[in-house]
């Protein structure tokens, strides 16, 4: 099978992550976009031209980072990293779920400056005040207590915060936004993680891949 994509994307980085807490890196090739981002190749495998996607090995291909997290985990090796107990798989959606709905679009008027677009500032204002607090709110009320997001062990809702919370922190420095001070279990969370070897590697991936292609300009 091969994952196309960049650890640029937290939709692509969320997938690497369940490979390597999974221990089966090396069962899936990182094949970047076959024939080019937005190719003809690239919209025949994802009808948006968009990252990721997995090509199956019968040539077939599978879109949106979360749908193809759950699939490689039940079909490699591994930790499962959807929790068996109905109730705790259904909180670890809920997470990935907000993450990817309302958090990543709060944030959006931050990551068109980063990445050479334009907002208006308020655009920018409501993001900071209103937008991402309301994101972090929503994420608090689902975040466990444990060692990670849900329980104490790795599940698909740390294989969708890990990435956006990296873009977090980087958006964080460059435009002052505020700590996880007002999320307890949020900020709980983050201080049990963030210097795992999960983590470690998989921010050294995003940084690279940025890198990559921005040059190491930010990020
Ligand atoms: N809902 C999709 C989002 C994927 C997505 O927005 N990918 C971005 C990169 S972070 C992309 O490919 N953007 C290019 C485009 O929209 O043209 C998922 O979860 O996989």
């Amino acid at each position: 099978m091969q994952l196309c994509g960049h650890s640029v994307s937290p939709y692509f980085e969320r997938v690497v992550i369940a490979l390597d807490i999974k221990g089966v890196m090396d069962q899936v090739e990182l094949a970047g976009v076959p024939g080019g981002f937005k190719s003809e190749k690239h919209f025949s495998y994802h009808p948006l031209g968009k990252i990721p996607f997995l090509i199956k090995d019968d040539g077939t291909s599978i879109t949106e980072g979360q749908v193809i997290a759950e699939y490689l985990d039940r079909v490699l090796d591994g930790p499962d990293l959807m929790p068996h107990d109905f109730e705790q798989a259904t909180q670890a959606r809920l997470i990935a779920r907000v993450m990817d709905l309302y958090f990543s679009e709060a944030v959006k008027p931050f990551g068109r400056i980063a990445f050479g677009g334009e907002s208006t500032d308020a655009e920018v204002e409501k993001a900071k005040l209103e937008d991402i607090p309301m994101a972090f709110n929503y994420l608090e009320k689902y975040m466990g207590n444990g060692q990670r997001a849900v329980g104490d062990d790795w599940t698909i809702a740390d294989t969708a915060l890990i990435p956006h919370l990296y873009w977090y922190g980087a958006l964080q420095v460059r435009f002052d936004l505020e700590g996880y001070d007002r999320w307890p279990r949020l900020f709980a969370y983050w201080n049990h993680v963030k210097d795992t070897d999960i983590v470690t590697r998989s921010f050294d991936r995003i940084k690279e891949s940025y890198d990559e292609f921005f040059g190491g300009k930010d990020g």
